[in-house]
C-alpha cells in the first residue's frame, strides 16, 4: 500500500512509542526534527545530546547517535562532540529548566565562542518533569506549583526570553523562535529548524530555535486550553519570528 509521504515515519524516528501526555509539545518538535535531518540528509553524521526531564525522552525516539546529558550540560557535550567530531551535526534539545536555569551559564558561554553546534529549546514555562514548578521562563502571575498565587515579579523576578540575550552575543548566527499551536506554526517551525541546522552545516555559528510549546498537565488544562494559553499568553510575551539570521 502506498503511504503518503506526510503519514510515513521519519527514517530518523525509531519505532519506539511517544511517551508524552496527549497535547504535550515535544512530539510534534521531536517529529519535525527527525523530518529535517531526513530531508537534509544528515542521519548518518548527527549525534544529538539529550538532556534530563521530560525533553530527555527523544533519546529513545530520534534514530541517530544520541549522547545524555546531565541537567542543564547540553552545551558543553555538544561543544566536546563538536569539536571532536567536527564532520557531523551536532543537536542539542533542551527545556527551559535546563537551559534557562542550571544550564544559562553553559549556553551562555556556548554562544559567546560560537560553537558550531544547534540547540532546540523547548519552552514550556515550567520544569515539567518533576511536576510544574517555576521555571524562568513562567510568565508573570502563573500559577505553578512553587508560586501557588501566581509569579510576582518582586519575589520572583521576570521571565527570560533567551533568544534576545543571545543575541546580543558576536557567537550566535541564528536564532528563532516558533511553536507548535496551528498546522501553519507548525510549517514554520519547521523552517526554522532547518534554518538552524543549515547555520551549522555552513560554519556559521552558534544557533537555537526556542519552541513555546503546551505543557497541558502541569498546567492542568486540556489539550487545546493549552495551545490557547500558548497563543493567547505566551506568543503575545515572547512574540515569535526569527531573532537573528
Ligand atoms: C543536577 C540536577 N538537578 C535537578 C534535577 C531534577 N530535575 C529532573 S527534571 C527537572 C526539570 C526539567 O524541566 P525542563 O528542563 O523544563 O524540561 P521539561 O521536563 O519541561 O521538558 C529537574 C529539576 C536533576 N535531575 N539533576
Ligand atoms: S509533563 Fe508536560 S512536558 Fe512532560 S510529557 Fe507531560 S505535557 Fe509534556
Amino acid at each position: 500500500m502506498k503511504v503518503l509521504r506526510a503519514y510515513r515515519k521519519p527514517e530518523s524516528l525509531t519505532d519506539v512509542k511517544f511517551r508524552y501526555c496527549p497535547g504535550c509539545g515535544h512530539g510534534i518538535i521531536a517529529r519535525l526534527v527527525a523530518e529535517v535531518v531526513d530531508e537534509l540528509g544528515i542521519r548518518e553524521r548527527t549525534v544529538g545530546v539529550a538532556p534530563v526531564g521530560c525533553a530527555v525522552f527523544v533519546e529513545e525516539y530520534f534514530n541517530f547517535d544520541m549522547v545524555g546529558a546531565a541537567h542543564g550540560r547540553v552545551c558543553p557535550v555538544a561543544t566536546g562532540l563538536k569539536r571532536v567530531l567536527p564532520d557531523h551535526v551536532i543537536l542539542g534539545y533542551q527545556g527551559d529548566g535546563g537551559l534557562a536555569a542550571i544550564g544559562l551559564a553553559e549556553v551562555v558561554h556556548a554562544a559567546a565562542r560560537g560553537e558550531r553546534v544547534t540547540v532546540i529549546y523547548v519552552n514550556n514555562a515550567v520544569y515539567g518533569m518533576t511536576r510544574g514548578q517555576m521555571a524562568p521562563t513562567t510568565l508573570l502571575g502563573q500559577r505553578t506549583t512553587t508560586t501557588p498565587s501566581g509569579r510576582n515579579p518582586r519575589r520572583d523576578g521576570f521571565p527570560l526570553k533567551v533568544c534576545e540575550l543571545l543575541a546580543g552575543l558576536e557567537g550566535t548566527a541564528y536564532m528563532a523562535r516558533g511553536t507548535v499551536t496551528s498546522p501553519r506554526n507548525v510549517r514554520t517551525l519547521k523552517r526554522y529548524i532547518e534554518r538552524a541546522i543549515r547555520t551549522q552545516m555552513e560554519d556559521r555559528g552558534f544557533s537555537l530555535v526556542e519552541v513555546l510549546s503546551p505543557c497541558p498537565s502541569n498546567w492542568h488544562m486540556k489539550p487545546l486550553e493549552a495551545i490557547a494559553w500558548v497563543e493567547e499568553r505566551m506568543v503575545p510575551f515572547y512574540g515569535l519570528g526569527e531573532v537573528k539570521t
